[in-house]
């Protein structure tokens, strides 16, 4: 490839070396091959760095400009600093032991004075990226496009007022969905950007709205036009940068999909950051989607407790990892979806080597989280626990109300005839919470 001297020298492949390395750039659980539940960890986990953050972060924040060091930024014209960047994520990919990557348009190339200039720089950046792609087999777990950035798109994209707003974002998305079928991506994502409202008096929300289902329409129409197979996501945030976004959470996504005939063909990225900033738990969200069979592609990251916006961090709370894993598990894993990590190092952490820090702390919470939810699994002990805690419908009224053939009146007629409910019993939190500690 056409980088000579490498970006992240003095650093080799980061490995497996076991829970009692001492070494900071090695791996103390994710280990690619082993099996957890008869699958490779690689295969439960799919994780992907993402390219927005890793390449494109510069670190600046609403009080500073960019503080990261970041010394292969060398070159002045845009398209030329975007290839040699695509050798620089490959390197990075590989000396990780990372199989995915996820974009969108404008990260990975710059966005031009015309559209057709912008798709021609993707063009050529897309044909570095397919060229890497091949020679290492990594691979783009989904792609997306940047449809709140630019000033255009200052009122949203497909809800904007202004109708060649929505006309440039079509086309934009038609182009990135080109993009993610030619590298074989295995899936496409719908994040709101700017869909939402800063004030109601100024809004037309259900003429926004139907916009946006109209133009979700349009792309699953022109991925099936051009054989694009791939899993489209939409991913919940309920507001930032709008006060509220349409895309709020899980519930309310599914809603959107349900409302407007696109539940056969949209599922669910769903991000932890995302998750606490509408009030929910990650957990929640995992598992009001997984219930509703809608559980696609997580964005991994956290935010931190004290600070209220999406601060992107990465996760490395292991007990947040058990009950995304242990989720993830019980509704039968997540492929052709991963784990992206759409999470950013600190603005004080400006070193390339953080990079590295980042990312498997990141991969290590999550397998050593897959390991302790597979082992709760095996042994049986919480399910138990929930088998117990809900036994009477399994006796047979509650068979009967289960499969439907109960009614009022003869709930009623049961009731009069006992005179009141069997008693309740302990919901037992603590135990159950206390259990889940034996297993960490
Ligand atoms: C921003 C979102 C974004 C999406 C992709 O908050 O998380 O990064 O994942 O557009
Ligand atoms: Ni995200
Ligand atoms: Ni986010």
């Amino acid at each position: 490839m056409a980088g000579t001297s490498e970006a992240f020298a003095g650093i080799g492949k980061i490995r497996f070396e076991g829970p009692s390395s001492k070494n900071m750039l090695a791996f103390r659980h994710y280990d690619a091959d082993a099996l957890v539940e008869g699958k490779p960890m690689r295969d439960h986990l799919r994780f992907a760095v993402s390219y927005w953050h890793t390449f494109r972060g510069t670190g600046s924040d609403p009080f500073g400009p960019g503080t990261m060091i970041r010394p292969w930024e060398t070159e002045s014209d845009p398209l030329k600093a975007a290839l040699a960047r695509v050798d620089v994520a490959f390197e990075f990919l590989d000396k990780l032991g990372c199989d995915f990557y996820c974009f969108h348009d404008r990260d990975v190339a710059p966005d031009g004075k015309t559209l057709a200039e912008s798709n021609k720089s993707l063009d050529a950046v897309a044909d570095r990226l397919e060229q890497h792609q091949k020679q290492s087999g990594k691979r783009l777990l989904w792609g997306t496009a940047n449809l709140f950035s630019n000033p255009r798109y200052v009122h949203g994209a497909a809800t904007s007022p202004n109708v060649e707003t929505f006309a440039y974002a079509a086309a934009q998305v038609k182009k990135a969905l080109e993009v993610t079928h030619r590298l074989g991506g295995a899936g496409y994502v719908f994040w709101g950007g700017r869909e939402g409202y800063q004030c109601l008096w100024n809004t037309d929300m259900k003429r926004e709205v139907d916009h946006l289902a109209t133009f979700m329409h349009m792309a699953v129409e022109y991925a099936r036009e051009i054989g694009f197979t791939g899993q489209f996501y939409f991913e919940p945030k309920p507001r930032e940068p709008m006060k509220h976004q349409y895309d709020f959470d899980s519930a309310t996504c599914i809603n959107f999909l349900r409302a407007y005939g696109l539940e056969k063909h949209v599922k669910m990225n769903i991000e932890t950051n995302h998750a606490t900033l509408a009030g929910h738990e990650m957990q929640h969200e995992l598992e009001y989607a997984g219930m509703q069979g809608f559980l696609g592609s997580i964005d991994a990251n956290t935010g931190d407790t004290l600070v209220g916006w999406d601060t992107d961090q990465f996760p490395t709370n292991v007990y947040l990892t058990t009950q995304i894993m242990h989720s993830i598990l019980k509704y039968g894993g997540l492929a052709p979806g991963g784990v992206n990590f759409d999470a950013k190092v600190r603005r004080e952490s400006f070193e390339p080597v953080d990079l590295f820090h980042a990312h498997i702390g990141g991969m290590d919470a999550f397998a050593h989280g897959l390991k302790i939810a597979a082992a709760m699994r095996a042994d049986g002990a919480l399910q138990k626990l929930l088998d117990e805690r809900y036994a009477s419908w399994s006796g047979p009224l509650g068979k009967r109300i289960e499969s439907g053939s109960e009614s009022l009146a003869s709930l009623e007629k049961e009731m009069l005839a006992k005179g009141e409910a069997a008693a309740c019993k302990s919901g037992r939190q603590e135990l159950f919470e206390n259990l889940i500690n034996t297993y960490l």
